[in-house]
């Protein structure tokens, strides 16, 4: 059976950690969808691993780790992370895996992303994105004109000059659209030369590599990047990433059946924050955001931004739970909220004087909203030292019981600092 991991907000909430933990048990570890956009810190005996593509199951030395069809890689990024985990002592010899069917990025997708970005940005209009191709690579793959990895790595007769047209044919289309750029193909066909023997090993059919699994009952997890409100569909667009971050992403991502999917960890930060452009309705832009982005040392793990931050908002978690559907949740962060004297949490929106039944789908809508909040008394209290749900402060337990009735879903964990050790289950 599959575990998933989904993170409910604006991402980094910390999911990575949570697979890290789950891990100690998983045979495989998958990647559904994103691509060098994700960004897991994970603090293991006092070392810091970073990962933005690869698999958050390699820091286990027995986790097989698949990056699955629905992931765009770019294979420059892929080697230069695989590379640095390595020098960092993890040996990811023979447990890492591409499926055959996962889209490429190419350079020219990430220079796009800049240009988009740079055009938009005349109307103040950007999105804020991460600069690594994401949204033009999905955009060539829905339109037919992406290049994936068998592609790439095919011995079949004429296969290498199949992707050489589609490599130029692609590149072209940029151009008349963008302009002309400097962009060396042919450097970049014969840096794609070396990279497609490099790559070889790593590559499989992930539809029987995923059913094999699962019939061996193999325990998978699924770590999802990214997070619901950044989905393409359900997310605050066009301010979002362009794959499916929510459950759908896991089933369309792995070509597995949802009967595999025995449990949904949806990881939620005990505050909010958002990276990029944007609405974000209950953020704090005072003191209070200044705070809590220094405390939590909320800064982006691929790009090094500021995260923008702010309280807690149960519309949105409510939101993501509908859709999502989570078994359990795992609040992360509570010892960022610490020194707090009062702790908020959004309760409903107000439009009109009417509150909405859910999160809105129109931005002009959710701009004018009115946010009504819930103020918790803060505890006030060090509790990165406990190490039992039942000793956390009273007030703390008050918060976290609230936001467990509001949305209806168990809290299994609750994170009580960066390391591995600093997470308590709740009985
Ligand atoms: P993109 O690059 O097309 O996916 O950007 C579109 C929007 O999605 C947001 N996005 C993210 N938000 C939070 N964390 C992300 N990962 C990194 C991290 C981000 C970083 O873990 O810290 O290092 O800055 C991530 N990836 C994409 C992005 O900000 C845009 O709003
Ligand atoms: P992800 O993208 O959801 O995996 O999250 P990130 O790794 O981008 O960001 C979460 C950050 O918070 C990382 O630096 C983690 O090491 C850190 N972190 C995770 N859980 C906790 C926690 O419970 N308390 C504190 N203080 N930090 C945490
Ligand atoms: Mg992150």
């Amino acid at each position: 059976m599959a575990e998933v991991v989904l993170g409910s907000q604006w991402g980094d909430e910390g999911k990575g950690k949570l697979v890290d933990i789950l891990c100690e048990d998983i045979d495989v570890c998958c990647r559904c969808q994103g691509g060098n956009n994700a960004g897991h810190t994970i603090v293991v005996d006092g070392k810091k691993f970073d990962f933005h593509m690869l698999p958050s199951g390699l820091v286990n030395p027995k986790c097989k780790n698949l990056i699955g069809s629905g992931v765009v890689v770019h294979l420059p990024s892929f080697f230069a992370e695989l590379h640095k985990l390595e020098a960092q002592g993890l040996d990811c010899k023979g447990r890492l895996f591409i499926s055959s069917r996962a889209q490429l990025v190419f350079d020219v997708h990430q220079r796009v992303d800049k240009l988009r970005e740079a055009e938009l940005s005349g109307n103040k209009k950007s999105i804020g994105t991460t600069g690594k191709g994401i949204g033009p690579a999905y955009s060539t793959k829905v339109s037919r004109s992406g290049i994936r990895v068998h592609h790439l790595v095919s011995d079949e007769p004429g296969a290498w000059e199949d992707f050489v047209t589609r490599y130029r044919r692609l590149v072209d289309t940029r151009l008349k659209r963008y302009g002309n750029f400097k962009h060396d193909s042919d450097a970049e066909i014969e840096r794609y030369r070396k990279l497609r023997e490099a790559v070889k090993p790593f590559v499989v059919d992930s539809v029987p590599f995923m059913h094999n699994a699962l019939a061996d009952h193999k325990k998978v997890l699924i770590e999802g990047a990214n997070a619901l409100m950044l989905d393409i569909d359900f997310g605050t667009y066009p301010y979002v990433t362009s794959s499916n971050t929510g459950i759908g992403g896991v089933l369309t991502g792995l070509g597995i059946p949802p009967q595999a999917i025995s449990k949904v960890y949806g990881v939620v930060k005990a505050y909010t924050t958002r990276v990029g452009a944007g609405p974000f309705p209950t953020e704090q832009l005072n003191a209070t955001g200044d705070k809590l982005q220094s405390i939590g040392h909320e800064v982006g793990v691929t790009t090094g931004r500021r995260r923008r931050c702010g309280w807690m908002d149960l519309v949105v978690l409510k939101y993501s739970t509908w859709i999502n559907g989570y078994t359990y949740l795992n609040i992360t962060k509570l010892d960022v909220l610490d020194s707090f004297k009062e702790v908020k949490a959004a309760l409903s929106y107000s439009y009109k004087g009417k509150t909405l039944e859910s999160f809105p789908d129109d931005l002009r809508i959710l701009g004018k909203v009115d946010v009504i909040y819930k103020t918790f008394p803060g505890w006030e209290e060090d509790i990165t030292k406990v190490t039992k749900y039942d000793d956390l402060p009273t007030n703390a337990k008050n918060y976290l019981e609230f936001i467990e009735d509001f949305v209806g879903v168990p809290i299994k964990f609750v994170g009580t600092g960066p390391s591995r050790e600093s997470m308590l289950e709740k009985p």
